[in-house]
């Protein structure tokens, strides 16, 4: 038996799982063993000489296409990736085979709008193009997103902009992501919508709506407010948001989220760039993370952390 083996989901989480779209909060880490991880996330964050993508000083806002995927040059992140804990659940929900095809920090800092209701499924929202393509779907019909797992680095509350979600609303989506959202970066902390100060890092989510009149339930919303080291796990096509932080002080929140697919799903479908969030990145050096299992499809660029002793990192990624 594996330590990941060890953290499968009971049959009642996978029930209340696959009844709501999320499960959480779940403790990974005790909050003291989580504010020296960030702080030392912290520290290693600001050398990118082996990001995979390049720095831009984009000031304010800056678009979180540059923040993608530190956990393929840090490798505290790496080890978060692919924490037993976690991998244990996703595994439960998704198969043994398991890939982290992307991570991204979430900070919400004093003043900063709160993150727009959204549904993701391809994930083609910004970009215009799929990012994910399940096995027998193409690349226009629904497919089944990701799962996310998204840890609080920081104490996550309602006053420094903590997650908002709405159970059961996975298997529906609202938005049509083959739709068009422009960019701009004016947006960034200049709309309130229903009485929230909410945007998508320079888009207007409500522009991929199905039904341009309709408006969340937010009656259903509930605010899951988390301390440092713990996480939750949702379907990407679950509503999510995340509420402004209004805290005067210094108290920013912090979210590091990972993305789970089964090996069979090709991530980036002939692509090798994302264009997204005003940004321009090129995936030679991306790769995806094997966290679990094998992988037998050979669809995607791999990086193997599974095997004892492999280094992570953009130079390890391989063509299978
Ligand atoms: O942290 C946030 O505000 C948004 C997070 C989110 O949308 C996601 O993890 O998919
Ligand atoms: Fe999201």
């Amino acid at each position: 038996m594996t330590t990941a083996d060890e953290f499968a989901l009971s049959d009642e989480q996978l029930d209340s799982f696959r009844r709501d779209g999320f499960l959480g909060p779940l403790t990974i880490y005790p909050p003291d063993e989580m504010a020296e991880l960030w702080k030392s996330v912290q520290r290693q964050a600001l050398d990118r000489t082996h990001a995979a993508y390049p720095e831009v000083d984009a000031g304010m806002g800056a678009p979180n296409i540059f923040n993608y995927d530190r956990h393929l040059d840090i490798d505290l992140l790496a080890e978060h990736a692919c924490h037993p804990k976690i991998v244990g659940a996703v595994g439960s929900i998704l198969g043994r085979d398991l890939l982290c095809w992307r991570s991204e920090f979430f900070p919400k800092y004093p003043g900063d709008e709160g993150t727009d209701w959204h549904q993701s499924d391809t994930f083609a929202n910004a970009s215009g193009k799929p990012q994910l393509l399940w096995p027998g779907e193409s690349e226009e019909s629904f497919g089944a997103g990701t799962i996310t797992v998204w840890t609080a680095f920081t104490d996550s509350t309602r006053e420094n902009g903590c997650l908002q979600l709405i159970p059961g609303t996975h298997n529906k989506m609202n938005y049509d992501e083959t739709k068009n959202m422009d960019y701009d970066q004016e947006r960034i902390n200049a709309s309130v919508k229903d009485g929230v100060k909410r945007g998508f890092f320079g888009y207007d989510y409500r522009q991929l709506q199905i039904d341009p009149d309709w408006t969340p339930d937010e009656d259903d919303a509930f605010s899951l407010v988390m301390e440092k080291g713990q996480c939750v796990i949702f379907w990407s096509t679950l509503m999510h948001a995340s509420l402004p932080n209004t805290s005067t002080g210094r108290d920013y929140r912090m979210g590091f989220a990972t993305r789970y697919v089964p090996t069979a799903v090709r991530v980036y479908p002939d692509t090798d760039h994302i264009e997204e969030y005003g940004g321009n990145i090129s995936l030679d050096r991306w790769g995806a993370m094997l966290v679990s299992g094998r992988d037998e499809h050979g669809h995607n660029k791999v990086v193997d952390r599974t095997l004892r002793g492999t280094p992570v990192g953009p130079a390890a990624a391989r063509r299978p």
